[in-house]
This record gives structure tokens, sequence and C-alpha cells, in this order.
């Protein structure tokens, strides 16, 4: 009996916890709750996480084990090693280093993907793609050496696929991209050993150093992580970026919107959810083919409404304005909504139990990649030589489902919030910089000046383990009022995009008054959303623009900036975090932290590391908290560079420069 009242007690507690601070995601966690469909909001109340895997001390690595090591929870009593004898901190490492190396590994493979269609493109051989954006492929082909004088734009291009390709494979030297980076950070890579030699070299040579019996030295293991997650950061995931912008158009503001009140009641739903742009693109292309337009009519719908999910949203969003129906805790969600003809996926983020969610509904789910599918899903491979006619059968496919929804199950919210997206950082140069010199010189004058007390990229995904998007919006929220600059990409971009917050006229109501009038005066949200997780890499350019600009240091370890995944989950993130601290980065994450069994290690990320590469991990489960630190961490950094006390108050215009300038 008293088993059964606790049992009942607990339903009663789970049912009434706050989960979200979305409302439409709200609303159907109440409905699929009515319905008795499970979600990963219910699985998350029911399943705990391991305590001993969460805080890194279990070593599965071989069939010894698996060994658990936890701290000694008495003074005095010995700690455990396992069965090698593989200390606490060792283990906490390999586990570490193990999360940064697939992580790393996802993002490279999606660059890797880019880079051969990009090839492709450039030899003329995928019909629909083409070099939207010449300007940029110059500019990264001058990166490569390429004799951008006297070849033809198509020769540039083939070379610069190739030499992309390349990059992947690569043995010896040194990943060009590093060559970005500012002098001293190159300098200070190469003094500890990190700059990556090929893409997929690093990430191979961390799971070698990770068997058993290998790598036993935790700083030794970090640092071969660090070399991995320089090849994600400043290879794989920014030769994503780069060549998709050439290819797809280097994003530029434009205005969307976003939540589940983008779909709609009378015309066929297809959402593309995951994280590569390539066939999304074309799917873009294909709703809008009047032959689908026509037979979406025919089968009684009013037209195609395409949205996008997690990653590959923000990536079509960015350049076409296509709407975004949510970020990664939201996908059951838009399946419950009982209105999604068809969920498209490709690779990452994509939860199996979407397919199980779907059963409740008519909704198909198709894969398309072969290296994601899904059982029970149907699978429209993506040809990517021609991805037109893949495109049009996705879109076919959803059309034909649309006659089996059932209207009495439709339940759409309403919430649907406009934002202004689409900030590269080219886009922040032009903007900042004005019409007549793209710069970022009066970002730095007003960073040097007090306007703008500093930066940060907040960043990452959702996590059920804690409310969902609120640590989000807590931590940009308390950020902004206290006039730094918010940069952002991924489910955090999404959770801002819900809130508001990447409208210009938010800046009005939540930031400091120093930031609140540049972003009026520039007309700009006071939280750019610069894109999907691969941008982050966007990120480490405007890091090293604003360096390379002047008056803030030489380094990025010097910057008055921050970097934060409140809400993160994935393995990504770890590989995100560690290239930013690898490049000198203050980075903070929420919710939990992977390594805190072994106190040596942990010490080591958070204190030790500051003193070797300028940039250190941190670990804050408190939003406030979070952002208190980070402001810390920033006014720290501008008593360093001797800023604190400025308090210019002026917004400099075109002439008062001129003025400087002679000086
Ligand atoms: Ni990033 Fe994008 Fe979201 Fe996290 Fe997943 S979608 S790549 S990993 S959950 S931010």
């Amino acid at each position: 009996m008293a088993e059964k009242k606790k049992e009942a007690k607990a339903k009663k507690d789970a049912a009434e916890k706050v989960l979200t601070v979305c409302d439409a995601t709200q609303q159907m966690i109440d409905l699929t709750r009515k319905e008795g469909i499970e979600t990963i909001f219910d699985r998350a109340q029911t399943m705990k996480p391991c305590p001993i895997g969460a805080e890194g001390s279990c070593c599965k690595n071989c069939a010894m084990g698996p060994c658990r090591v936890p701290p000694s929870k008495k003074e005095g009593e010995p700690q455990k090693v396992g069965l090698c004898g593989a200390t606490a901190e060792t283990i906490a490492a390999r586990n570490f280093a193990r999360m940064a190396a697939a992580g790393s590994a996802a993002h490279s493979d999606h660059g890797r993907g880019v880079a051969e269609v990009f090839l492709m493109v450039a030899k003329g051989e995928i019909p629909g793609y083409g070099i939207k954006d010449p300007q940029k492929l110059v500019q990264v082909a001058m990166d490569f050496d390429i004799d951008v004088e006297n070849l033809s734009t198509q020769e540039i291009a083939i070379k610069l696929g190739e030499l992309c390709v390349a990059e992947f494979g690569k043995q010896e030297g040194e990943l060009t991209f590093t060559k970005r980076a500012p002098l001293k950070r190159q300098e200070l890579w190469r003094k500890h050993n990190m700059i990556p030699r090929g893409i997929d070299r690093e990430i191979v040579e961390l799971m070698h150093r990770t068997h058993m019996g290998v790598d036993q030295d935790y700083k030794n293991l970090t640092t071969q992580a660090a070399r991995a997650a320089l090849g994600d950061g400043w290879g794989g995931a920014m030769i994503a970026t780069e060549l998709q912008d050439i290819m797809f158009g280097t994003p530029v503001p434009i205005k969307g919107n976003i939540n589940l009140g983008v779909l709609k009641d009378d015309e066929v739903n297809i959402i593309v959810h995951g994280h590569e742009p390539l066939l999304s693109e074309m799917v873009v292309v294909a709703c809008q083919d009047p032959e689908m337009l026509e037979l979406a009519k025919k089968k009684g719908a009013k037209g195609i409404t395409l949205a996008g999910m997690c990653c590959t949203a923000n990536e079509i969003l960015m350049r076409h304005g296509i709407p975004i129906a949510g970020n990664f805790l939201q996908q059951e969600m838009a399946i419950a909504t009982g209105a999604l003809d068809a969920l498209v996926v490709d690779v990452q983020c994509i939860m199996q139990s979407v397919k199980e969610s779907a059963e409740n509904y008519h909704t198909k789910v198709i894969t398309t990649s072969p290296k994601a599918k899904m059982t029970g899903a149907e699978h429209i491979q993506f040809e990517e030589h021609d991805p037109v006619t893949t495109a049009k059968q996705i879109v076919t496919a959803a059309i034909e489902n649309f006659p089996n929804r059932n209207k009495k199950k439709v339940t759409i919210p309403k919430q649907k919030q406009d934002m202004v997206i689409g900030f590269s950082h080219e886009t922040i140069n032009y903007l900042l910089g004005g019409t007549f010199r793209a710069s970022y010189r009066p970002l730095n004058d007003n960073i040097i000046g007090g306007r703008i007390r500093g930066i940060a990229g907040v960043v990452g995904c959702n996590n059920p383990r804690g409310v969902h998007d609120e640590d989000h919006l807590t931590l940009i929220k308390e950020l902004i009022k206290n006039d730094v600059i918010v940069l952002t990409t991924g489910c955090s971009a999404m959770a801002c995009g819900k809130a508001g917050l990447l409208l210009p006229e938010s800046a009005k109501q939540y930031c400091g008054s120093g930031l609140a009038d540049i972003c009026e005066t520039v007309g700009i949200p006071p939280v750019l959303h610069m894109g999907a997780c691969v941008d982050n890499s966007r990120i480490l350019v405007a890091a090293t623009a604003v360096v390379k600009e002047g008056g803030l240091g030489d380094d990025i370890c010097d910057l008055p900036a921050a970097g934060a995944a409140p809400g993160w989950m994935s393995e990504k993130a770890i590989a995100i975090g560690h290239y930013f601290v690898a490049s000198g980065v203050y980075v903070l994450f929420g919710t939990t932290f992977p390594t805190t069994g072994s106190k040596k290690f942990t010490d080591y990320l958070f204190n030790g590391l500051e003193e070797e590469w300028g940039g250190k991990w941190d670990f804050e489960p408190d939003p406030m908290k979070m952002a208190q630190k980070m402001i810390a961490h920033i006014d720290k950094k501008r008593a360093a560079l001797g800023i604190d006390k400025a308090r210019e108050r002026v917004l400099m215009d075109m002439e008062m420069r001129r003025e400087l300038d002679a000086v």
C-alpha cells in the first residue's frame, strides 16, 4: 500500500513539475499526457541518470569491466582504481576525450559530405546546385593559397573542393584554417603540439589513445582531445560553414518565424529535421514547384508548408526564411499536433522515439541518409547526383499522406514568433562598420568605451534534465541587461527566437542602456542568431576579427568574452566547448558536467588549463550564477586590458571616426 502511495505521489509530482517555459510545448505535453502518449518529458521523470556514468567514473573500454571508480565517500578511504589500475582521472579523461572525438567526428563528417558535394557542384555534376557567393569563394580560396588571379571561377571552385576534401585525410602539416587564428594563438598551439594535422587523423589517434592500456596521462589526453576538437572547430565545422555559404549563399539578416504555430491545418506540412542542408535546400525548391503544388491541391490541401527543426532549420531559415517548428525537445511535439504529414530526417539529434510517436498519428517518418536509418521508417535515399528527384519524391510522399490526416486529432498551438536572423561574420562586419567601411572597428571602440561590456557566445542544446529553454533565456537576459552582446547558435538560438529576443525591439525591453543604444542605432537585436552548431566556427572567425581589429589584446584569450552551453546534452557540445577552450575562451556548461567523478581531472579543466591555454572550462547549473561568472570573467579581462575605467558614452559616427583616425 505504502509503495502504491509513493508511486502515486511521484506521478503527481511529475505531473505538476514545470517542464518548459515554451507555451506551445506545454500545450503539447498536456495533450500527449491526456492521450497517454509517452514523450521525452515523461521518460526524464521516470528514468534517472546513472550517477556513476554521469560523473565520468565508469570505464567500459574493455571486457574486464565495466569498472566503476566513484569518488571515495569517507575521508582517508583509498580511491578505487579499475582492474588494470586505471585511476579515476585517467578514466574521466578518457570518457571526456571520447565524447570530444565523437562530437568532432559528427561535425566533421557533415563537413566532409559538404566538401564532396561542393566538388561535384564545382565540376558541374549536380543539377540544381551552383556557386551562390563567388566573392566568398575567392576569399576562402585565398586562405588555401589558390591562384585566384589566373583561374576561372569554376577552376577556383574545383581546386578549393579538392583541397577541402584533402583536409580530412591529411597526415602531415597543419590544417589550413588554423592559419586564420591570431598569430599568438597559433604559436601557443604549436608549443603544445595541438595544431591538427588532418581532421580524421586526430580523431583516430584520440580513439587509439583512449583504448585500454594506451594513454594514461590525463593531461596528455586533454591535449589530444583539443587537437581533435580544433580539427572540428577550425577544420570540419569551418569547412562545412564556408562551403555551404559559397554554395547556398552567405546569410544576411532576414525575417523569419518560429514555433509550432508555423504549421497549417489546411496545408501539407513537412518538417525537415537534422543537420545537413544539402537535401533540405532542394526540398525548399521542390515545395515551390508548380507540379507539387498542383498535386497538393488535388489531394485537398491549400498548399505546402515546409518548416525546419534543429540545425537543418537554422540552415534553411537563414538562407530562405523558411520557418522553424521548434528546437530539439519539440520533435515529438510536432508529431503530436496531428498535422504533420512527413518528418524528413537526415543525421544527428533525431530521437528514435519519433517513430513510436508517429504510430499514434498519420505522420510518415522518412529517413534520407545511408548513415542514419530507423527501423520501421520509410527510406528515400538522398541521391547527391540528383537531389531534385529525391526532393520531389519526398514531397510527393508527404502530399500523398495528407488525406490520411485525422482532422479530429489536429491541435496546432497558436504560438508563432517573429524574429530577425542570419548574422554571419560578414554581416556583423558590414552592419557595425557601415556601408562605406565594413569593419569591426566600431564594435571594438564600443567595447573599449564600455558601452558594450563584452561578448558572450551562448549556444547548444535542450536538456530535459532542466526546464526546456529556461536556462538559456535566464542567462541571456541577464547578460544583455549587463550590456553583454550575445552571439547564439543551435537550439539556444531557437529558444531566443521563441522568446522574442531575436527582435531589435527586445533591446529596449531587456538591455542595459549602453547595449540598448547601440542596438537601436544600428538596428540589430541584442542577441545575434549566427546559425547552426557547425556555425560556431563563425564565432571563432568573428572573435579573431575582433582581435585583429586591434585595441583588445592580441589573442582570443585577451578578449572580454565568454561562452556557455547551459542546456547541453550532445557529444558535439563537448567538442565545441573544448575547441573554444583550446582557442582561449572561458566556457561554462550547465545541467551536469561529465568529469566530476575525478576531482583531479576536473580541477585541471577548471583551473589548470587557463595557465596553459588562456581558456578554461567551468560548470554552473544555476543560469543566474552562470551569468555572474561570465560577467566577472569579462570584467577581469577588461581590467587586464586597462579598459575597466573607460566610460565613453558617445556612439561614434563616421565623421568622428575619421577624426580619430587622423590622430
Ligand atoms: Ni547542436 Fe544542432 Fe540542438 Fe544540440 Fe542537437 S540540434 S548541432 S547538438 S540539440 S544544439
